[in-house]
């Protein structure tokens, strides 16, 4: 509009005019009228004041469509890269986010785990409206830890990962499937990462800086290797272990670091939605590494993770990284929480 007003004064119109032909031109390209107004209104001629257009409502978050995406993926078994329920797991993802009308694209590759193991990797993105230049990145991992290394038995033995790993494929796949209407506002990448939960054991919750390096394998990946050119978007949303029962979620400290106005918005949207005592105002520093730092860090995209924070255990949940971890701890009423929040703060978004 600022190119309106240039215009109007060149071919000398007096400024009474300037309100009128602004809603013309705002009528004829439905822009903004952002900074046409004159300081001075002339008293006699009505000010034209145009109201931003109201957004579509947003759409229900179906929390027992997402649970039944979080069963699915447990039913192929542990999604540990290399395995053949990785593989058969990925497949359905494909087919899940071509269904709800993603442009998909996957990206493979090959990472060394501490081990001294190669790993196949699997990335997988679903983009809605590819072609738009503004972006919202939804992201979450969706390999399982290869072992239960904080179980008191079968310790060598892979985990189910309905929460870590299950639970925000099933949320984001869930709001995949309404991506389709929505066609205001900015395009939107789900992005799948793979490799996050191979990271190095350590005796104790606290991780040192060599074994850090080891977990987020995917998104370290991803950065240095967009799927897009370039790539940016407006700010990022990670999810993990976002659905077991009675779940809270506190303001994650590196999120609050990197971006707190982002993590604000999130909280203040599931205060009005009515989810304020499981979105705890409240700071706690818990989370070592998680896929969202890379993407801070290197994308410089504003990225915050909505994970739970357990206070019995300072940490995650008791199940953590043990044979816990299945359908029991998963609640269609964590999902609907954190699901219904997001998809609220994505179709906000104009
Ligand atoms: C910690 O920050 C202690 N662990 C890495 C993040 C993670 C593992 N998320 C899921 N599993
Ligand atoms: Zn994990």
């Amino acid at each position: 509009m600022g190119a309106g007003v240039m215009t109007s004064r060149a071919v000398g119109i007096r400024p009474w005019q300037v309100p009128i032909r602004c809603a013309i031109l705002f009528a004829l390209l439905g822009a903004m009228l952002e900074g046409c107004t004159p300081e001075t209104p002339d008293q006699d001629v009505p000010v034209v004041k145009v109201e931003e257009p109201a957004l579509p409502a947003t759409p229900l978050f179906e929390p027992d469509s997402a649970f039944a995406f979080v069963a699915k993926q447990v039913g192929f078994g542990p999604r540990v890269p290399g395995t053949k329920a990785h593989q058969s797991c990925g497949n359905w993802m494909v087919a899940r986010l071509d269904a709800a009308g993603a442009n998909v694209v996957e990206q493979t590759g090959t990472v060394m785990a501490f081990s001294g193991e190669r790993l196949p990797l699997r990335n997988i993105i679903g983009s809605f409206h590819p072609e738009r230049k503004e972006r919202i990145l939804l992201f979450a991992h969706w390999d399982t830890r290869p072992f239960a290394d904080k179980d008191d038995e079968r310790t060598n033995q892979p985990i189910d990962g309905a929460n870590d790993g299950g639970s925000g494929v099933g949320i984001l796949m869930e709001i995949a499937r309404h991506l389709s209407q929505k066609e205001h506002g900015p395009g939107v990448d789900i992005l799948f990462t793979d490799v996050e939960d191979h990271g190095q054991p350590t005796g104790a919750m606290g991780m040192d800086e060599n074994s850090i390096d080891t977990w987020c394998l995917g998104s370290q990946y991803w950065v240095k290797n967009t799927h897009v050119p370039n790539y940016t978007a407006r700010f990022g949303i990670l999810l993990d272990m976002a659905g077991a029962r009675d779940a809270r979620f506190y303001q994650e400290a590196l999120s609050m670091q990197y971006a707190p106005a982002i993590v604000r918005k999130v909280w203040k949207t599931a205060a009005s939605l009515g989810y304020g005592d499981r979105f705890v105002q409240e700071t706690k520093y818990f989370v070592g590494i998680d896929d969202h730092i890379p993407v801070n860090k290197s994308l410089r995209i504003p990225s915050i993770d909505i994970i739970e924070y357990d206070p019995a255990t300072q940490a995650f949940g008791p199940y953590w990284h043990t044979h816990d971890d299945n359908m029991d701890v998963i609640d269609p009423a964590t999902l609907k929480a954190v699901g219904q929040t997001v998809l609220e703060v994505v179709w906000k978004e104009r």
